[in-house]
């Protein structure tokens, strides 16, 4: 490294249009924005939307809501923000993270680095000059230096093929491309397919106001109420002065949540103090079981079982038709195995006389026709036909960008048999393409992981910026041992198949474990021991316009 840092930005604004491009403005790359803003990078973000908020501009389903408690999920910095905003329930509404979101960018002026409607079609890296070219669904190219990928972990939704799709008459939608003028379903006959986190949340949101329900189940998952409510402005204040030492727990617990650790096993307690808590996580808020129940309750199956039946008991106790119930008591998987959904009167919902659950194990779906759906059982006819079925995860839009890398790999195909990154934020023969919040980094409660990944990247781009470099490559061997880590801590999930953890949900996609499961603290530790050691396991250039990367 020779090049002075001023010569080597000026190289680079000369062969590129920017130095950084970032993909998705959803509640990970605004903060990448913002980050890039401060440290006075040349940026673009790029955007597929017409409006900022990702996940919460996408899914505007009745009843969307967050299952983390809001004041968790927002961002800690800059801290004008978090003065400002009130959240006016624990859990907040789609509409309330949109006004959120676009308070924030409306504030820093984010605005106008960012361009809309444009969704990234093609991102090429060059070796000469060491860029990416990338273009964008509205005919545009944008060439840069860096380009990093905040395209999100649930943001390509999944139509699974049925025969005769196109043949219905009526209208079909997806929870997470909700039309935003709204649906019209006011005495209509609804055919919902996919229980999970949607599905769930949706069902009683439109109970009352449809003609009749028909829920399309294929595996019952086991939700837990989310016990929302509003915040008093005595709470709003409480929680405002509070964020200092809030953020320290945050930066603590395993899943970036509120929710502590469990330190104790299942059968250090005994049957009535089992029950005890288990009532109380019952009646507590969010997240709380998958991390407080017991230390054990993933890894010990018989600690699994013990709440699992807990769960099933609830189920049975507010659904008033046992064949109902039964069919909503998940068998193929224990509580955890699979992200739980929080509920808010779903199971209520089964007890009102038009709602009808389809077990689709029992009964397939055998076509679509022009009226409705024809199962095994028989033929139903509706107006409209709603989608709930979930996202191609952690890699569905980084696949679906036709990133190449050196010698024009497609990422697509060397992620092939699942994928391999360097700490989740790199992967090997595709320099300067970082990613945050994607495969093998990602755990939790998603702000907080991503941060981790943001200020990471931004480190790593002002590490190179500052030495002079314009090529930043992950070694190979770091990604060897960095995915074979992922792995070793999903041990774990072994009843995960059918989950969207290891791409069980899309049919012929590689069933490999995607997140980050060892938690926060522990990815945070490891991505700082990694800086603190001149980024060890990534390969630093300075290329030049002309030259090719020797
Ligand atoms: P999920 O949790 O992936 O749920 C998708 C649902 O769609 C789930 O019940 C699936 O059943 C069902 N599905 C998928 N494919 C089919 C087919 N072919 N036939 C019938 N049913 C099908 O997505 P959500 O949008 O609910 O939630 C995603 C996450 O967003 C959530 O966990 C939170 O983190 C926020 P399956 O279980 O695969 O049998």
């Amino acid at each position: 490294m020779t090049a002075s840092v001023h010569s080597s930005e000026t190289e680079n604004a000369k062969s590129a249009d920017y130095e950084v491009l970032i993909v998705g403005a959803g509640v990970t790359g605004l903060y990448q924005l913002h980050r890039a803003r401060e440290h006075r990078w040349s940026v673009r973000l790029l955007e597929a939307g017409s409006g900022v908020g990702g996940t919460w501009y996408w899914n505007r389903y009745p009843a969307a809501r967050t299952d983390s408690e809001a004041y968790t999920y927002g961002y800690f910095t800059p801290k004008e923000l978090l003065a400002e905003w009130n959240w006016t329930e624990h859990f907040a509404s789609q509409p309330e993270l949109e006004a959120y979101f676009n308070k924030f960018v409306n504030d820093y002026d984010l605005r106008r680095d960012i361009e809309f409607d444009a969704r990234v079609v093609s991102a090429v890296y060059s070796e000469v000059g060491s860029l990416w070219t990338v273009t964008t669904s509205n005919g545009k190219k944008f060439t840069a230096t860096y380009l990093i990928a905040a395209s999100g972990v649930l943001s390509v939704p999944f139509y699974p093929s049925f025969p005769g799709t196109d043949t219905f008459r009526g209208l079909t939608c997806h929870t997470a491309t909700w039309p935003r003028d709204g649906v019209d379903l006011a005495g209509k006959r609804v055919a919902l397919i996919g229980t999970g986190s949607s599905g769930v949340q949706l069902v009683p949101a439109i109970i009352d106001e449809v003609q009749s329900l028909t829920v399309y189940q294929r595996t019952p998952n086991w939700a837990m109420p989310l016990n929302n409510c509003a915040l008093s402005a005595a709470e709003q204040e409480e929680i405002r002065s509070g964020y200092p030492a809030l953020y320290e727990r945050l930066q603590r617990t395993s899943g970036g949540f509120l929710h502590e650790d469990a330190t104790k096993n299942a059968f250090d307690d005994t049957v009535e103090a089992r029950r005890a808590h288990y009532e109380d996580l019952w009646n507590g808020r969010g997240m709380r079981a998958m991390f407080s129940t017991y230390a054990d309750v993933l890894t010990n199956p018989a600690a699994n079982a013990d709440f699992s039946e807990f769960l099933a008991q609830k189920i049975r106790s507010i659904v008033k038709d046992p064949e109902t119930a039964d069919k909503l008591i998940p068998k193929d998987h224990g509580f955890g195995m699979k992200r739980p959904p929080l509920e808010t009167g779903y199971y209520e919902a089964y007890n009102k006389p038009n709602i009808e659950l389809v077990d689709l194990r029992e009964n397939p779906i055998l076509r679509f026709t022009t009226t409705g759906i024809e199962s095994a059982d028989t033929t139903r006819e509706f107006d409209v036909i709603i989608y709930a079925t979930g996202f191609d995860a952690f890699t569905g839009a980084l696949t679906r960008m036709g990133i190449r890398g050196l010698n024009g790999v497609s990422l697509e195909k060397y992620w092939a048999e699942g994928p391999f990154t360097y700490l989740g934020v790199a992967v090997p023969g595709f320099p300067n393409l970082l990613i945050d919040s994607g495969p093998h980094g990602t755990f939790g409660n998603i702000p907080r992981s991503a941060e981790v990944q943001v200020d990471f990247v931004t480190g790593l781009v002002n590490h190179a910026r500052s030495n002079g470099f314009n090529l930043i490559d992950a070694a190979e061997a770091a990604a060897e041992d960095w995915t074979a880590h992922v792995y070793e801590g999903a041990q774990h999930f072994a009843q995960s198949a059918g989950s969207w953890y290891v791409g069980g949900n899309i049919p012929g996609k590689a069933k490999k474990f995607l997140p980050y499961s060892w938690g926060i603290p522990i990815y945070r530790e490891k991505l700082n021991e990694v800086a603190n050691n001149g980024y060890r396991g990534f390969r630093f250039a300075h290329v030049a316009a002309e030259a090719a990367v020797s």
